[in-house]
């Protein structure tokens, strides 16, 4: 089963406990991004199928909401434990829908079952505050709650990691579950269901309505009794569901992006940089929100820099994924490979100098997978589009500053937030740094990549709306804080009145 190529794959949606398809009866079919051939289709529901969910998912989440928090944290063991045994397996369908190298792939997976065994030990946490009142006999505490419906909306290029950032925590935290995965990677939320179900989940917690984003998306996101929305995608979209949650006076929680930087100093151990940069910039072909997409170096090691950038990227190998030699997968599709195309072009209309890539690779080799060639520019200025906007493929900028200030003022100077890193030996630039970058997530030595499950994930201005995916504070997008007070004086006390 672990070597099975996938063809002729249905995803349906997962309602109250069934696998069930929709009124609509329409399906667009799901894409390998390494052949551009079809491996199956999904399912494109209606509002109907939203509120069906949100019918299933109000009844069950009354009792979940009951079941002790250490009992629901052990179904998010049993749910690590089955993840981990399919590993394999589960690696391989994700580089087959979504493109990324299989070691990436395996990272990925492993990311979930990271998150399963940590969020499973939050159950016998999910820690309040107890605090002396002011007044006598009397008792005082803070303790969490369920929100109750979470609708989580999840995007194509971390399909299950982010997901199980979202749903683990707010099913450990008492909650009920409508999930809309992105068109393009349903297998893997198939999956993910299938093993919470093995796992015992009750019916109704997890529902799976798969859909476009126009449709089941809106539909979520205008429901009045689902309670909060968690949304990782793009600014725009980001942006236009804020706007809406706002009206609706509905919790939201948004991770939409960056334009992530590698600030490289004079006194850098190059060696290092250049690594650090082609992991961050090329792996996942780009397609990361930590994604490196600038690099900020000191003009003094400027050229010695590009030079062994260019001869670091000629060895990268471009493929299909589930080739263990390969290092670069392909894009998403066809739309993502004219976007970042445009993107190129862009960049040369501004003035940047093109180092090397900046092709569409439709060579026989590749067959009709979408390749773009890892792409660098040099002489970028700070306020050119490549410089500020999202591409989210394999093109990075290089931006030559002349001094430590200027790296971050550079880098700062974007309206996104998510991740930062700096190259430097020098212990007080390491400390000024980690304190004026502007960022959510801030690397030293190291790329912009490589977030792990125990910190809280996401950034600051248009990254985000203050929330934060993963970590401990993941909890806090998905409970309801409630404060209590106990009188035991037995008598009438007024707070702020009756203190002596
Ligand atoms: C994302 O790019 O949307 O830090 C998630 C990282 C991964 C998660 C990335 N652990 O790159």
């Amino acid at each position: 089963m672990s070597n099975a190529v996938l063809s002729g794959e249905k995803v349906v949606n997962y309602i109250d406990g069934e696998w069930c398809e929709s009124a609509s009866d329409k399906y667009t079919a799901i894409i390998n991004p390494a052949t551009g051939e079809s491996i199956g289709e999904i399912l494109l529901s209606t509002k109907e199928d939203v509120n069906r969910a949100v019918e299933a998912a109000k009844k069950a989440q009354k009792q979940w909401a009951l079941v002790p928090a250490p009992q629901r944290a052990e179904l998010l063991y049993r749910v690590g434990l089955i993840m981990k045994e399919r590993k394999e397996e589960l690696s391989r369908i994700l580089t087959q829908e979504m493109g990324k190298v299989i070691e990436e792939a395996r990272g990925e997976v492993q990311e979930g079952i990271d998150m399963a065994f940590y969020m499973a030990g939050e159950g016998r946490r999910l820690f309040g505050q107890t605090t002396p009142s002011e007044l006598k006999d009397k008792f005082a505490m803070s303790i969490r709650v369920p929100v109750g419906i979470v609708g989580i909306i999840t995007p194509w290029n971390f399909p299950i990691a982010i997901a199980t950032w979202k749903s683990f925590p707010a099913i450990v935290g008492g909650n009920a579950v409508i999930w809309k995965p992105a068109t393009e990677t349903p297998l893997m939320a198939r999956e993910l269901v299938k093993i919470f179900e093995e796992a015992g989940l009750p019916k109704g917690i997890i529902n799976l309505v798969c859909g476009s984003g126009s449709e089941v998306g809106n539909a979520m996101v205008e429901h009045p009794e689902i309670d909060v929305i968690s949304f990782t995608g793009s600014n725009e979209v980001g942006r236009s569901i804020a706007e809406t949650c706002g009206r609706l006076l509905k919790r939201v929680s948004l991770e939409m992006g960056g334009k992530n930087a590698v600030i490289v100093m004079d006194d850098a151990d190059l060696t290092l940089a250049v690594e650090g940069i082609l992991w961050s910039a090329f792996g996942t072909s780009g397609q990361r929100c930590t994604a490196c997409s600038r690099v900020i170096v000191h003009e003094s090691v400027k050229e010695q820099l590009e030079e062994r950038l260019l001869s670091a990227m000629e060895k990268l190998t471009l493929g299909n994924g589930l080739d263990e030699s390969v290092k670069i997968g392909p894009v998403i599709n066809g739309s993502a490979l004219q976007k970042i195309h445009e993107y190129v072009g862009i960049g040369k209309d501004e003035g940047a100098k093109l180092l090397t890539g900046g092709s569409i690779l439709n060579d026989e080799k590749y067959g009709n997978g979408y390749y773009y060639a890892p792409t660098l520019f040099t002489d970028v200025r700070s306020d050119m589009r490549i410089a500020q906007e999202e591409i989210f493929g394999p093109v990075v900028s290089i931006i030559p500053v002349k001094s430590f200030e200027e790296a971050i003022e550079v880098n700062n100077g974007v309206t996104y937030g998510l991740s930062s890193s700096i190259f430097t030996r020098d212990v007080n630039r390491v400390f000024a740094a980690q304190r004026d970058l502007d960022t959510g997530i801030v690397y030293v030595n190291a790329g912009t990549t490589g977030a792990e499950i125990h910190l809280p994930f996401g950034g600051t201005k248009g990254t985000g709306n203050g929330h934060r995916d993963s970590g401990v504070q993941a909890l806090d997008v998905f409970t309801e804080w409630k404060s209590v007070y106990v009188d035991y004086s037995g008598k009438l006390q007024r707070a702020q009145i009756d203190v002596e």
